[in-house]
Order: structure tokens, then sequence, then C-alpha cells
């Protein structure tokens, strides 16, 4: 039987619907067993009439009352005893917590203004309340700096949004329905396991599946071919796909007259990228390129799961953009399971949500913008530091000279989010965070890296525990959360830490004092767009999630409408130009590429003869068993991921003299982690694979792979590029005997 139809014959059990969290494309429903005498949750599991989870979570949120009821879970405000980093802390009260968090606030407000304090979120919870909901009423009364969110898909989704105008495309169910999949830059059975059961289906029905991806991947191993490609590439790939397209006349001309621009500007700037050249900057054969492209064109329906893989890099912006003109160049827009999919979080760019986040409590105040990838810079003290933290997302937009930068960060507000472990460059992070004037608070659910350095932990609840609303960005169903139990220990959601703390600043709007239950069902109501229609707090209440009022099955572009400046699919774009980028698809190389070619300039400089560069290129794409940090401090967790590795392939590891789980030594310009190494042949040579996200102080030398990662920034929407990085490589064994002789040596001389 059924857990469901077990729990809901039994009169001992309630049974209640909610949401998964998690930042996971899939956004799945969940129910919870509730024991009627003592308000416990006994058991969870997937809905079973939710059109995408059909009854199964994932095997981490199978055991979410693990995490909700982990022995760790903070369950008191805590006030930092021990110097910042240590992890010592005292319990205090709620009121004192709050009445001295505020004082010293406003105390911040009164010396450097409001832009002195800093709010750093990101997607602990993608709840629409207990993300930016309570959070966004008590930054914009303030006037605190805004903080730009970019650590994930910035790059892809603007780079998504030039070409077709919204961060939409194939519905998830459609994909059953395809012929040929190509997964471009996502590991689905890690990352986004319910769409697997839908390529699975279409492969019954006689679909190849083709994985685009540095890594054999468990999704690269499970399909049909894998075609290794060098990180930070497929931009190359694809303008040789659609010059072999063009030239072999598989264009569908019909679809690119009606629906696109460009396309003969398009046709000149393809026309030099050939397969060859494709090849030397990918690593992908040109016989492979081509026989990609010739069964992309003239297969039906053709899908493309584009993920962002690909858009951690410097030039991941244009990438998923020039990826983005394929199904445009052959029609497969028109067919049902044909088109792409990167994210559909822009099927919901109508959702209003002015009311929840109150953007008027601004009033006439504009202020500045940090972005949150250059955290290490915002904190630093000098304002060439702060300066070079603003948020210039285009080549148009500039960054302030040092003296327009603003104040100094004087207090920083972590919520939903573990900048310590999972920010890029950590050294810098974590320079930052030791601060001694820095004041930070951070509402967290356990004691994480970032939690270390807070002078104040205040215990947030988990989503078993609290109301809220989520967006998916996979799939069309908006999700209820229902509360299934009571807050674990003195824990408070994070609506209700802002609404706490918005009194003791003495804020007195009435916002502040909406219950959640209330907030949520005024946003419903607030909802216009016809999208929304037949969407009701009720219906809501009734069957914890509804699909947007779109058609079934919804092909958003089959007859063009593109959301554009054109309503065209835009091979050429005006709005890139203005911008300040090449109009058209191009290859902008990564920044390895850069870093690469200027070393060997400097070599050749030197000694006149070019040596061959040992640096390999350095990815880390999630574990498949933590979601970024999150579970990464639970022992099921942590077993079944074993221990922090790095993966290298046979060649690489010969050369350096590597075996097979050897302490290995992964360290840049930036920093160095101790990592252990784990030779496979399922990597293109030249690349390791470390996966993410470790916590730093579970971690052999107490720091993670984001030692060696970079504040750099993409192309498009000042996006992270977190996996294009070089490294050096060395067997621990080797550099500790080098380091024991140098040691040695100096010890002589003296
Ligand atoms: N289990 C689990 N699920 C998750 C997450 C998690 O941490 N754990 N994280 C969630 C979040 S926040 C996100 S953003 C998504 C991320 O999930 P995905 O979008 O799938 O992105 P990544 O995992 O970053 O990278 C996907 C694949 O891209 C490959 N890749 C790296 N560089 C390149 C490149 O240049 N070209 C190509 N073609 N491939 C490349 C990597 O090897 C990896 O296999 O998953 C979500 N789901
Ligand atoms: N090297 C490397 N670094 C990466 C990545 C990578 O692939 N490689 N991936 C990047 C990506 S794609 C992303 S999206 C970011 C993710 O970065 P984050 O969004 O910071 O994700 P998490 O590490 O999962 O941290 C979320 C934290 O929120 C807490 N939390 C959950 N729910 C709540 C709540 O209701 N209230 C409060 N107060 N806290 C809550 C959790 O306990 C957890 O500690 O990491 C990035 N970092
Ligand atoms: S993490 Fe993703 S797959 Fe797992 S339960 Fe949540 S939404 Fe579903
Ligand atoms: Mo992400």
């Amino acid at each position: 039987m059924a857990l469901s139809d077990r729990y809901q014959s039994d009169p001992a059990f309630q049974i209640i619907t909610g949401v998964c969290p998690h930042d996971c494309p899939d956004t799945c429903s969940w129910q919870v067993a509730v024991a009627r005498a003592t308000g416990e949750a006994k058991d969870i599991w997937g809905h079973p009439h939710h059109p995408i989870t059909r009854g199964r979570l994932c095997g981490k949120v199978d055991r979410y009352l693990e995490r909700t009821y982990h022995a760790d879970r903070l369950i008191t405000p805590l006030r930092r005893t021990g110097k910042k980093g240590s992890g010592q802390f005292e319990a205090i009260t709620w009121d004192e917590a709050m009445r001295e968090i505020a004082g010293r606030l406003q105390a911040i407000i009164d010396e450097y203004g409001p832009e002195a304090i800093l709010p750093y979120s990101y997607a602990g919870t993608m709840g629409l309340l207990q993300g930016e909901g309570m959070a966004s009423r008590f930054f914009n009364r303030m006037g605190a700096s805004k903080l730009a969110r970019t650590i994930c898909s910035q790059a892809g989704f603007e780079g998504h949004v030039y070409t077709i105008g919204a961060t939409e495309g194939m519905e998830t169910e459609a994909f059953a329905h395809s012929k040929l999949i190509l997964i471009w830059g996502s590991n689905t059975l890690t990352s986004n396991l319910h769409l697997w059961q839908f390529v699975q289906a279409a492969r019954k029905d006689g679909a190849r599946v083709v994985v685009i991806d540095p890594a054999r991947t468990r999704t690269a191993q499970a399909a049909d071919e894998w075609i290794p490609i060098r990180p930070g590439t497929d931009a190359a790939l694809a303008l040789a796909m659609m010059h072999h397209i063009i030239a072999e006349e598989l264009t569908d001309l019909d679809y690119v007259a009606r629906y696109t621009v460009g396309f003969e500007e398009l046709s000149q700037q393809v026309r030099r990228w050939t397969p060859e050249r494709a090849a030397r900057i990918t690593g992908v054969e040109p016989d492979v390129i081509r026989a990609l492209a010739k069964e992309y064109a003239t297969t039906r329906p053709a899908a493309i799961r584009i993920n962002y893989g690909i858009q951690r890099h410097h030039g991941g912006g244009m990438a998923v953009r020039t990826v983005t003109c394929l199904p445009a160049l052959t029609g497969a827009w028109r067919d049902h399971g044909g088109g792409l999919q990167l994210s559909n979080s822009g099927s919901f760019r109508h959702l209003d949500r002015s009311g929840l986040e109150r953007p008027d409590l601004l009033q006439a105040r504009t202020p500045r913008v940090i972005n949150m990838n250059r955290l290490g810079d915002a904190l630093r003290l000098s304002p060439a530091g702060v300066a070079q933290a603003h948020y210039a997302p285009r080549p148009l937009d500039k960054k302030p000279a040092p003296a327009d930068a603003g104040p100094p960060v004087k207090a920083i507000l972590v919520y939903n989010s573990n900048p310590a472990a999972v920010a890029p460059d950590q050294a810098a992070v974590h320079a930052g965070l030791r601060r001694d004037d820095l004041f930070t608070v951070v509402l967290e659910q356990f004691q994480t890296d970032t939690a270390d350095y807070a002078d104040y932990i205040l215990p947030a609840t988990t989503q078993l525990e609290h109301w809220d609303i989520l967006k998916p960005y996979g799939s069309l169903y908006l999700g209820l959360n229902r509360p299934a139990i009571a807050p674990v220990g003195e824990s408070l959601p994070n609506s209700e830490i802002f609404r706490r703390l918005a009194q003791a600043m003495g804020y007195r709007e009435e916002c502040f004092s909406e219950d959640d239950e209330t907030i949520l069902r005024r946003f419903v109501e607030a909802q216009k767009h016809a999208r929304f229609d037949g969407i009701t707090w009720e219906r809501l209440l009734e069957e914890g999630f509804a699909r947007l009022n779109l058609p079934a099955p919804y092909l958003p572009f089959a007859q063009g409408d593109f959301p554009t400046p054109s309503g065209k699919c835009e091979f050429y774009s005006r709005r890139m130009a203005d911008d300040g980028y090449e109009p058209l698809p191009t290859f902008t190389p990564p920044l390895w590429l850069s870093d690469a070619e200027a070393a060997a300039e400097n070599r050749t400089e030197k000694n006149g003869t070019e040596k061959t560069d040992d640096a390999l290129l350095c990815i880390s794409p999630p574990a498949h068993s933590f979601l970024n940090s999150t579970f990464a401090n639970q022992e099921r967790f942590l077993k079944r991921e074993d221990e922090p590795v790095v993966q290298i392939h046979p060649h690489d590891a010969a050369e350096r003299g590597i075996t097979d789980g050897a302490s290995v030594e992964v360290h840049n310009e930036r920093g160095s982690v101790v990592l252990t190494a784990r030779i496979t042949d399922g990597l293109i040579p030249g690349t390791v694979l470390a996966p993410g996200v470790w916590w730093a102080k579970f971690s052999p030398d107490g720091c993670n792979i984001n030692q060696v990662t970079r504040q750099d920034e993409t192309d498009m929407g000042a996006g992270a590029c977190f996996y294009d990085v070089r490294v050096w490589v060395k067997s621990k064994e080797i550099s500790d005997t080098a380091n024991a002789l140098a040691g040695a040596f100096a010890n002589f001389s003296v």
C-alpha cells in the first residue's frame, strides 16, 4: 500500500501537504504524516498526484525529517563569546538578541548611513515569503545596500533573454515526447532528478539521449552517448553546429522567415566556424560535431536541456545565448517535445510581488547594489574593494570610482545562505568575515561555516515548521507549503525574525505586523495576470499546488510569440549592441584560455622556447548527496559522499606522480585545498573535478574548493565563474617532502 493510503486510513495521523524548499528545478510537492497525539512528524513522501513529483522525493529530501529533528539544530538565539570564526557562543533570549542587534544596527546607520548594512541571502529556501518576502520589506524600509543575487544563473538568464525574451522554454513533461534529447551542461540525475522519468519515457519510444559535458557524470553514463567537451567552450560547438546546419541546408527556412530576425547576418557569422576550428577549441572531433548537427536538425521532435554548468565561465552568457539560437534555426520549437529548456522561472514573470516585498518602502532612495559574487571585495575596508564589488552587469555599466563607492560594509545579515562555504575566493571571504569591526548576524538552521563568524546566530525553522509559497523554475506548478509541526526549540521563521527586528528598530508600518497566512493570502489575491486565473488561496489550501493557467500542452514558441523587442527570436540583437555586446552569437573565451595564453607568452618571452603548461582546469559541480552546502553536515550524506575528493584523468595523474587515493594539494594564486585524488577516465583530460560543496570546517585543512575559485564576473549579468579556473595539482607527499627539505635547508643556513 502506498504511504499516503496507509496514513490516510490511520486516524492517529494527519496528513499535511507541503513543498520542498530547495534550490532545485523540480520543486516537489510532499506529504507529511503527523501523529495527532504528539504533533510529531513521522514520515514524509512525494505527493502522489503532483505531475512532476509523482510520489517520489530525491534521496536527500526523503530524509527531511532527519534534518528537521537533527540533534545539531540551532534551537536558541546565540551570542558570540569566542574569537570570530571560533564557533563559541552562549545562549540568550530572543528579547536580548533583538534589542542588542537593533542597537548595533542603529549605531551603524547613525554613523555610516543605512548602505553600510548589507543583506546576504540566496536560495536556502526558494519560498517567496521565507526568502525575500519579509526581508525585503525590512531592508527596503531601512534603505540598506541591495544585493545582486548573481551566484548561480544570472549569466545564462541574460543570454537567454537577449535571444528569446524570457527564461521560458519547454515544459518538463514535454520531454517524454522527444526523439532526440541533448543534455547540455546538466547532470540531470543529480540536479534535476524528476526530469529523468520523462527522458526515460521518451527513450522507451525510441529517443536517443546525448550528454555534452566535460565529465562522464552519472547522467552521461546512463545516456546513449557522451560527448566530452573542454569547459567554457560550448559556444564554439554551437556555432559549428549552426555552420553545418546552414551549409547542409537543414535550416527550417519557413520558421526562420516567420519568427526570427538576423538569419542573413547569422549565416555570415557562422561561415568562419568550421567544425575543424571548433574542434581545436572544444576538443570535440569535427566528425562528431557534424554528426551531432545533422542528427539534431533532422530528428523531430528534438529537445535541448541546457543547464547552468555551461554558464559558470566568463563567456557563459554568450554560450547560453548561442546555444539558444539552435531550436529556432531548425524550427524545433514547433513540436511537442521539441525546443529547449534552461529555466522556466520566466513563466512566472508576471507574478506581482510588489505587495509582498514593498519596494515603495524605499521611498525616493536608490541604494547601491552589491554583487554577491564579490563578497570578498565588498568586505574589504578599502574604497577600491567596495567599488569593485558594485554590480555592473553589462559592458555599458561602469563601476564607480572608489571615492563614489559609498560607505564600507559595517554589518552583514545573512539568511538562506552559507557564503563562507559557497562564495568564490574563499580566502577573501573569510578574511572579510574575520574583521572585528564587521557586525555579523546569521539566521540559520545549523551552525554552518558562516555561522561560526557571526556575532549573533538566530535559529530558523525548516520547511516543516512554516508557511510559504513556492514558484518553481522547472515546472509550471505553484505550490503552497503548510507547516506540519510546531517550530523546533525556540526557532522562528525568517518572516517572524525580520518582523521582530523591524519592531525592535521602531518600524511601525502595518506590513510589519501582518501574519504569514495573511501575507500569503493577500499575495495570491493580488495576482491579476491571466496566467494566475483560477489560482485562489482556497484552492491552494485544498490541493497544495496549481498549474499556471496556460494551454496544456504548452508550446511557448511554436508560433513565434517571443517576448523580445522584435517579437521574434533574435539571432541579431539590437539590444545586445546597445548594451555593449557583439550583437550576433559568438564565442567569448573563458578566462582560463586567456590565462593560459598570457602564461605561454610570459614563458616564451623569458626563455625563447615554449614549455608545456602544467595547469589543469578545475570544475566543481554538485556532489550527488548534497544540495550546494545543504545536507553536507548530516552523517548519512557525508557517509554517502565519503570524503572531499578531486577526480583526475589517468594521464594527468601519471604526469604528476599521483596515485588513486593519494592526498593532493589543489592550488593556484588565490588559495589551496587538500583533497583525495580519485583517478578516472570519465573526464576530458586536462580538467579535474572536485564535487561540492563541502563545509570548510569538515574538510581536512579547514577549507574547500572555493579556495581556488575567483571573484571575476561573467560576460553577462556579473555572474560567477566557478568553473573557469586554472589550478595546479600535486601529490601532498611530494610537496610535504619538498617543504620538509626546504625547511631543513632553511635551518642549515641559519
Ligand atoms: N543533488 C543536487 N541537486 C542540485 C544541486 C546540488 O547541489 N545538488 N544544486 C542545485 C542548484 S543551486 C543548481 S544551480 C543546479 C545546478 O545543476 P546543473 O545546472 O546541472 O549545473 P551544474 O551541476 O553546475 O553543472 C552541470 C554539469 O555541467 C558540467 N559542466 C561544467 N562546465 C561545463 C561546460 O563548460 N560545458 C558543459 N557542456 N558542461 C559543463 C558539469 O560537469 C556538470 O555535470 O542544480 C540544483 N540541484
Ligand atoms: N565551488 C562551487 N561553489 C558553488 C557552486 C558550485 O557549483 N561550485 N554552486 C553555486 C550555486 S549554483 C549556488 S545556487 C550557491 C548556493 O549557495 P547557497 O544558497 O548559500 O546554498 P546553501 O549552501 O545550500 O546554503 C543555504 C543555507 O540556507 C539555510 N537555510 C535553509 N532554509 C532556511 C530558512 O528557512 N531560513 C534560514 N535562515 N536559513 C535557511 C541552510 O541551512 C543552508 O545553510 O552556491 C554556489 N557555490
Ligand atoms: S531537492 Fe529537488 S528532487 Fe529533491 S525533493 Fe527537493 S525538489 Fe524534489
Ligand atoms: Mo544554483
